[in-house]
């Protein structure tokens, strides 16, 4: 070879779950073992005594609890499952430390190999188990929250993940109102629900502001002291239709994986509080010599995120920019009722226009900072990296950070792969948005993959907000049989429309899945005479024509029928 030193090319194929052990040492560490479960990746330090966390389940019973158990204390009386870390750098170490004791499960593989066909989708062992790990505050964190879906949320919630609860409704109820029922709103949590009585409620407002102050809900409720805003909004993660990018080409398997999402993790409510604006005006501005332009006002949520191994509050920021302009409402109420308990209870940030992780639930604090929050959910989450960039180069400086959602849609009914007979339309139905305060102005769907668009009538479009969704509906005209491919474009008003492909827009981070949603469809057109024909035949039998891939019970034609149309054919096979 030249002299040149070679390296042979490492190939690392899709693991199949019984040519695992196959695999090279170095490999297998990094995926499934044969019996289903996964093995630890985290590097441990040999000088200490490991706790090996039972990895097939995150039941409590056999979590092995360190002796004494730890005890974070809880911040403030009436704040249950609060604890501080941000103000604490000694106690998050003290907590670190712990948690480096375990040899905890590592994420499983779940984009190379099928997500299982189950509700709870994934289960969270790993999330349940640093919870567990940091003793008694925060131990029953993971039933307290599953509680609070079991009553808050609809029944038939398609739960993505157990815990941390993430959740979204099933596809077709999301689209029937323009406004989302609470209980079918979707739910992205990082961490445990903390359950904050209302009487105990206050808020700290600290940092470059004139004056530091903190202020309670009934302050913030009192008219005389600030006037409430009501606004539409909605809220859409930014990982919304990831499971696209999933299934296509997969991505980052960090905690991201953990929200596979379809289509549901978008919705719109009628929200009321206060602008931020307001607040901060309350607290007399910024403190002297700071420039206005500089600014980002800081959230504190009160739950608990773990990340590589180190504990925090959720923390985030959006700049002042956005809050002057009453673009940021500290909300209370959701759709006239106050706020359900896994949705931020009793107060959270709503950020118009922006993805969802800005709006931080179970908000404690405001902290007024110099330029965007360091904490990680903002600097080093959130981030959209170019196709060229991924595990071998990701950096959190090369990505940039999502703020403004751009536009995007989605069909909702029908679903992906139903078959479906009809008299030549077919009817779908969706939503269609885009952030950072435009608006949808045209929803266009195609029949073909999109060569040939449809306009949705605009009388078929749900009323035009400067920071919601509209839901729509459209009768498609259909005149071809068999696998069609649907998709779904919206145009907003500033001229902008969605990439065509999935891969147009895939990035590391698996984000903003905001390329053309397509499904494909079968179609079955009564308007032809054969199909026609068919179907009365299997409607004498009592039976139906999908699925299609359950075979016909009886002969296709008659032998009489064949050789009459091979006789008009001149036969099978050619005469000379
Ligand atoms: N405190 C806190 N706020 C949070 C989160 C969280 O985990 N903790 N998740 C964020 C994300 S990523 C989204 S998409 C929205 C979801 O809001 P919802 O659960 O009320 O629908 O909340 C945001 N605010
Ligand atoms: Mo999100």
């Amino acid at each position: 070879m030249s002299g040149i030193t070679s390296f042979s090319n490492a190939v690392f194929r899709t693991p199949k779950p019984s040519s695992a052990a196959a695999q090279p040492a170095d490999q297998r560490s990094t995926m499934a073992t044969t019996d289903g479960t996964h093995q630890d990746q985290t590097p441990q330090n040999p000088d200490i005594d490991i706790t090996q966390c039972p990895i097939e389940q995150g039941g409590i019973e056999h979590f092995p609890f360190r002796s004494p158990v730890p005890n974070f204390p809880e911040e403030r009386k009436g704040w249950k499952g609060y604890v501080e870390w941000e103000k604490y750098p000694g106690k998050k170490h003290a907590a670190e430390e712990i948690l480096a004791q375990y040899a905890f499960p590592g994420p499983p593989e779940f984009q190379l190999v099928p997500i299982p066909d189950q509700n709870p989708l994934l289960e969270g062992v790993r999330w349940k188990q640093y919870h567990y790990a940091m003793g008694e505050t925060m131990k029953d964190l993971p039933a307290i929250s599953w509680k609070y879906v079991l009553e808050e949320k609809a029944a038939d919630m398609i739960h993505v993940l157990q815990f941390p609860y993430n959740g979204e409704p099933p596809r077709s109820r999301l689209v029937d109102t323009a406004i989302t029922r609470n209980e079918d709103f979707y739910v992205r949590n990082h961490g445990g629900v903390p359950e904050i009585e209302k009487e105990a409620y206050y808020l700290e407002l600290d940092g470059l502001v004139k004056n530091p102050q903190t202020i309670t809900l009934a302050d913030l409720q009192d008219e005389s002291k600030f006037k409430s805003q009501s606004n539409v909004v909605s809220l859409q993660c930014s990982g919304t239709r990831r499971i696209e990018q999933i299934h296509e080409y997969p991505g980052d398997g960090d905690e991201l994986i953990n929200a596979p999402w379809g289509e549901g993790a978008i919705g719109t409510a009628r929200w009321t509080g206060v602008s931020l604006r307001t607040v901060i005006e309350a607290c007399g501005g910024f403190a002297d010599g700071v420039d206005e332009g500089d600014m980002h006002l800081e959230f504190y949520g009160a739950d608990t995120y773990f990340k590589k191994g180190h504990i925090h509050n959720y923390v985030v920021s959006v700049p002042w920019r956005k809050a002057k302009y009453d673009e940021v409402l500290l909300a209370w109420e959701m759709n006239g009722k106050p706020l359900p308990k896994i949705h931020g209870f009793p107060l959270r940030t709503v950020v118009f226009g922006y993805i969802g992780a800005r709006s931080c639930k179970w908000l404690y604090r405001i902290k007024a900072i110099k330029g965007p929050s360091q904490a990680p959910v903002q600097k080093k989450e959130y981030l959209y990296y170019t196709p060229q960039i991924g595990k071998q180069n990701a950096q959190y400086s090369n990505g940039f950070s999502i703020q403004d959602m751009p536009v995007s849609s989605a069909i909702m009914t029908p679903l992906d792969k139903d078959q479906i007979v009809h008299d030549g339309f077919i009817t779908l139905r969706g939503w269609a948005y885009s952030g950072g305060g435009r608006w949808p102005e045209r929803v266009e769907v195609s029949a073909d993959g999109g060569s040939v668009w449809y306009e949705v009538p605009d009388e078929r479009v749900s009323t035009k907000y400067y920071h919601a969704w509209r839901v729509w509906s459209c009768e498609v005209p259909v005149e071809y049989e068999g696998w069609l491919e649907f998709c779904v474009r919206t145009w907003d008003n500033a001229l902008n429309t969605q990439p065509t492909f999935v891969r147009s827009a895939w990035n590391f981070d698996l984000h903003v899945t905001s390329s053309c949603h397509r499904i494909k469809i079968y179609s079955i057109n009564r308007n032809r005479p054969a199909t026609r024909a068919r179907l009365e035949q299997l409607e004498k039998r009592g039976l139906g024509i999908v699925p299609i891939t359950r075979p016909l019970p009886f002969d296709l034609e008659t032998d009489e029928h064949y050789e009459q149309i091979m006789t008009q054919k001149g036969g099978r096979d050619p005469k000379e």
